[in-house]
């Protein structure tokens, strides 16, 4: 790998400081610590109350770990795209060039917008050499945090993300204005997976076709274990993100914890505390860590996770270096958000889904409730009143239909509105009886739920102010591409129900 030229030593200086907003505080905090080498993400902002974003989508060489790599799909020649920033209330434009050879499409996951016509429209598909404009307004209480955008053309999600076609989009006013953590240095960690060709010159990507999460090899912010530079004692919020196609992290920093402030781009209820942190593909957390007392030196790791036969490596992600003179720990807050009046209201309805997989002389196809996802037919779709809340148990099936079982955890993601988790228990597919229930109280709203064989879990959902026809499905992307994926569509409430008022948050 060749050195730094002197402008990336300086961005590198910089290294995810202020990149979630303006905090004059955190550029002091680590301005001139040359040993902070965590690459930052250029941010588009948006300004007076517009975000307008251009974006290429590209298969020039982009750099990972600080060499041009070839056989990549890129925004705008970054391996981890540019980082979008936009508030509540903002009008949000994005328009992408496909110069990719497949179809694109713009999808804003965690966003609660508009999924029809040029909004968050998953079921628009551009051809290579067109462009898309994907426009939305953001609600004005819309929830704040660290969300991502990327392709969702059902059949190439899994290669456009594996390629790169990612990046980090965060609303602001979320953890990072609490006044615990006002005056905090701020970091975005967007975590992501790469497989080189062995033995071939320059670094070139494999064709998503021979990827192996077996053989990945993670990067924070595109480079290879960076160092994180803390005082001694110091709390830093880490905003941290799974950009990865289908792989499970699970973070540990040598048994120190992670105070969690929100999920998904979503401030919680309340703070949990846990020193390892299950991040699931596509899923976010803001998280406080605080350095220890004394000065020293700790590894930020993925400890490995090994999801029926499918190995996510462990692998150390990062090094953080404590040294300077101390500075005093900050108390996490009580309480972040309210728990919305939705969330006690009993469900107008429950519907249940069943995971599954079955292995055919093809490969592997997956199913929702029996059937794998398909463009063409429309006879999943089933409608949802606007203004509803409803309770939906998704259950784990590991039976194969053609014998044996596959014992793998799906991570259950859904369009457009957020949920939260009120129990999970285990099942028995051969009787369909449960064997065993735990409420839970929610600790805040998320868009996505793991989902472990033999288990099922209870979401609910408020279908707040946006019609049209959206989905629901796996984010391992192989899973989505190969069918475990379903559409329903948010339609209007019936007059006689209608209190006027949709907004749960
Ligand atoms: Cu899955």
């Amino acid at each position: 790998m060749r050195g730094l030229t002197r402008r990336e030593a300086l961005a590198a200086a910089l290294g995810g400081v202020a990149i979630l907003g303006g905090v004059g505080t955190s550029r002091v905090a680590l301005a001139g610590d040359a040993r902070d080498t965590l690459p930052r993400i250029p941010v588009i902002r948006s300004r007076n109350g517009v975000l307008q974003a251009t974006l290429t989508a590209t298969t020039e060489p982009a750099r990972i770990m600080g060499v041009e790599t070839e056989g990549l799909y890129t925004y705008n020649g970054r391996f981890v795209g540019p980082c979008l920033m936009a508030s509540p209330g903002d009008r949000v434009s994005i328009r992408v060039l496909n110069r990719t050879p497949i179809d694109l499409n713009t999808h804003l996951h965690g966003f609660h917008v508009n999924p029809r016509g040029d909004g968050d429209n998953v079921f628009l598909s551009v051809p290579p050499g067109e462009e898309l404009t994907t426009r939305v307004t953001l609600p004005r209480d819309h929830d704040s945090g660290l969300d991502w955008y990327h392709p969702h053309v059902h059949g190439v999600t899994n290669e456009s993300v594996f390629k790169g076609l990612a990046g980090p989009f965060i609303v602001r006013g979320g953890a990072e204005s609490l006044p615990q953590v006002k005056g905090l240095v701020q970091r975005l960690l967007v975590v992501k997976a790469h497989q080189f060709v062995p033995d071939v010159t320059p670094p070139t990507m494999v064709p998503v076709t021979q990827a192996n999460s077996a053989n990945f090899t993670f990067t924070v912010n595109t480079s290879l274990s960076p160092n994180l530079v803390m005082r001694p004692g110091e709390t830093q919020l880490w905003a941290i993100a799974n950009m990865t196609p289908g792989a499970f992290l699970r973070l540990s920093l040598a048994g120190h914890r992670f105070m969690v402030l929100a999920e998904d781009g979503c401030l919680g209820y309340y703070p949990w505390v846990s020193d390892v942190l299950d991040i699931p593909p596509g899923k976010r957390f803001e998280v406080l860590v605080t350095a220890p007392a004394e000065p020293t030196t700790l590894t930020l790791s993925t400890l490995g996770f090994l999801n029926g036969t499918v190995v996510s490596p462990a692998q150390d992600l990062a090094t953080v270096e404590v040294v300077g003179p101390s500075a005093d720990p900050v108390r996490a807050p009580k309480r972040m958000a309210t728990q919305p009046g939705w969330v006690a209201q009993t469900p107008a309805r429950r519907r249940v889904f069943t995971l599954s997989r079955d292995n055919l002389p093809t490969g592997p196809v997956f199913y929702i409730n029996g059937e794998a996802y398909g463009h063409e037919s429309l006879h999943d779709v089933f409608d949802v009143p606007l203004g509803t809340v409803e309770e939906w148990v998704v259950r784990n099936d590991p039976r194969l239909a053609s014998g044996g079982v596959s014992m793998e955890t799906h991570p259950f993601h859904i369009h457009v509105n957020d949920h939260v988790v009120v129990g999970r228990g285990m099942w028995d597919p051969a009787t369909g009886k449960t064997t065993s229930y735990q409420p839970l109280l929610p600790f805040g709203p998320k868009d996505s739920e793991v989902v472990a064989p033999n288990e099922y879990v209870v979401l609910k959902m408020l279908f707040a102010r946006f019609r049209g026809k959206t989905v629901f499905h796996c984010h391992i992307l192989f899973h989505e591409d190969k069918g475990m994926m379903g559409a329903f569509r948010i339609v209007d409430r019936p007059v006689d129900d209608s209190d006027g008022e949709h907004s749960g948050h």
